[in-house]
């Protein structure tokens, strides 16, 4: 069975995110990352960058919450969370997985830091360039892939829902809104917070 090591209000909510969405049993384990847990020798093992979530299915080792949703729309390819291989719309679904880390996360930081880059060099050419790409895509269909919700969803979906609600540095617009709202609605959304909530209170 698959075993989530996470910790509540954490990235490790998009892992959860996504088990819930994949229907699948799963264990969870508690890192307590406040307490210093990720640096024990056995998490180590599974996430030498001592970070949650990571994951494990048998001797399979997952780490990186991209990785880890790539992993369970894989592994329950019955929950439909990605086109199947060979499918001509794995490169955008591929790309949008990619997104969230070599993209979206690092123009957070940017947006955070104040950090001035040349737009060349930066892999994410600038925070108004990332937004204003996801915005224009949102815009024109309910989930990042079209009419079907995706594993890159998770990922985009989170990092928007953190960005305009939980940490406030992304400026609302219609687009993030309403899709914002389609994610949080969504039942395995619901469970996941639950999960959290009762974790972190
Ligand atoms: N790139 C990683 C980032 C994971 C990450 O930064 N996790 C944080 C919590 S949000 C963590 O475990 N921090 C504990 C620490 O670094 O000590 C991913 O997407 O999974």
């Amino acid at each position: 069975m698959m075993k989530l090591y996470w910790a509540p209000q954490s990235r490790a909510f998009r892992a959860l995110w996504m088990l819930e969405e994949a229907g699948c049993p799963y264990e969870r384990v508690l890192i307590d990352i406040r307490k210093g847990a990720q640096s024990s020798p056995g998490f180590r093992a599974i996430n030498p960058m001592m970070k949650v979530p990571a994951l494990t299915d048998g001797e399979a080792r997952v780490a990186e919450s991209a990785a880890i949703c790539a992993y369970v729309a894989e592994r329950v390819p019955e929950a439909k969370l990605a086109p199947p291989l060979g499918d001509a719309d794995r490169g955008r679904y591929l790309r949008w997985l990619f997104f969230s880390g070599s993209c979206i996360e690092p123009a957070y930081t940017q947006k955070f830091t104040k950090l001035e880059l040349n737009k060349s060099s930066a892999g994410w050419g600038s925070y108004e360039l990332v937004m204003d790409v996801l915005d224009k895509t949102l815009a024109e269909r309910p989930w990042i892939m079209g009419e079907r919700f995706s594993a890159a969803d998770v990922l985009i979906g989170s990092d928007l829902n953190y960005g305009v609600n939980i940490f406030k540095i992304v400026e609302p617009r219609p687009s993030f809104t309403a899709y914002i709202a389609r994610c949080t609605a969504r039942p395995a959304f619901r469970r996941a917070t639950e999960i959290d909530q009762a974790e972190a209170a």
